[in-house]
């Protein structure tokens, strides 16, 4: 089986413009992962688990696991210099580098290092999420929050690391999607799923119900229809909620399906960061054919105006979107932020 590392040479040539500096960061991201797995793997038998007695600009508590996450993936995008700035969910303000290789950089990261970390006291997956845009500023000083907030069409790569049952990258440079299963025996990213694309006929659906009364009438109308006869299957769609995005997202990668994380009467744009969840998971989406709309428009297509703003999320098999984005638009225009 091909390694990362031979899949991302093979494919280097596929970017003219890359001087090697974009692979060895996508190999940075792959080696901060292999750290992350071991810690992620024995989090029940050392001192991980629990909090850290910090809480992060979300407000949420921060796990042990999710600083640990977050100051490898930072440290490991410091070393090798092709990074000029991060946003990460578990940091208020960009992340810079103090180092002139850095400050040349010719990219920046968006991440949320450690996804649905809550998870981690029972053993359910957990996910790290990441979306890599080229810099706009000039090179030669640090990062600035106008090379964070560009549109995910313009990521140039994206990919998350599932922590599951095995330990899977999964990442698209904009030339499809392709997964690498880690064999800790040898310490290697094996190319285990080349070529991912969402199947056409999903019919799983993905949301946590318990805020049904909050959700917009069109969320509603979806939910009926997916539990409605399909006439393409004579019964209903099934559904499975996780709770962890990278895990939920990945099983409709390979399945089909939707997840969706809606606005509500109580929180229009929902729980999810545009930047470093929506955006990466919107551009593999898409590329493995595909959709991802905040419920009116695509994703990818949202101006970000700040690092931790939120929208809502429906994506996965392209029919189903298509579907809720009806529904949306037919009983629920009042949700659409562009109204
Ligand atoms: P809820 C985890 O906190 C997360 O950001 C996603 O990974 C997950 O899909 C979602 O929130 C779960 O949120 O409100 O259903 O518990």
């Amino acid at each position: 089986m091909k390694t990362l590392i031979e899949f991302i040479h093979e494919k280097q040539a596929d970017f003219p413009f890359a001087t090697g500096e974009f692979s060895r960061m996508l190999n940075d991201i792959g080696i901060a992962a292999k750290i992350v797995n071991r810690e992620v793997n024995k989090a029940g038998l050392t001192n991980v688990m629990g909090f850290e007695g910090t809480s992060n600009v979300q407000g949420e508590d921060q796990k042990k696991l999710d600083v640990f996450a977050n100051n490898e993936f930072i440290k490991a995008l410091g070393h090798g210099g092709q990074c000029c700035a991060i946003a990460s969910e578990e940091n208020e303000n960009l992340v810079t580098f103090d180092s002139k290789m850095s400050n040349n950089g010719k990219y920046v990261v968006a991440m949320d290092p450690l996804d649905g970390s809550s998870n981690i006291e029972v053993n359910v997956s957990i996910g790290t999420v990441f979306g890599i845009w080229r810099r706009k500023s000039e090179p030669g000083s640090c990062g600035t929050m106008e090379d964070l907030l560009q549109p995910g069409r313009d990521m140039v790569a994206a990919g998350y690391v599932i922590y599951g049952s095995s330990t899977m990258l999964v990442y698209s440079t904009g030339k499809g999607v392709n997964g690498f299963t880690y064999d800790p025996s040898v310490g290697l990213w094996l190319l285990s799923h080349p070529d991912i694309q969402i199947p056409e006929g999903g019919n799983i659906y993905s949301i946590n119900e318990a805020n049904y009364i909050y959700f917009p009438e069109g969320v509603k109308q979806y939910i009926k229809y997916c539990q409605g006869d399909d006439p393409a299957t004579n019964r209903p769609y099934t559904t499975r909620y996780i709770g962890s995005l990278v895990s939920d997202f990945h099983r409709n990668m390979l399945r089909g399906g939707i997840y969706m994380y809606p606005g509500n009467k109580k929180n229009p744009d929902g729980k999810l960061r545009l930047l470093y969840e929506c955006n990466p998971i919107a551009y593999l989406a898409e590329q493995a054919g595909g959709k991802a709309s905040d419920g009116f428009r695509r994703i990818l297509d949202v101006e970000p105006k700040s690092l931790h703003q939120r929208s809502p999320l429906f994506v996965g098999t392209k029919h189903m979107v298509d579907t809720a984005e009806y529904l949306m638009a037919k009983n629920s225009p009042d949700f659409n932020p562009q109204a």
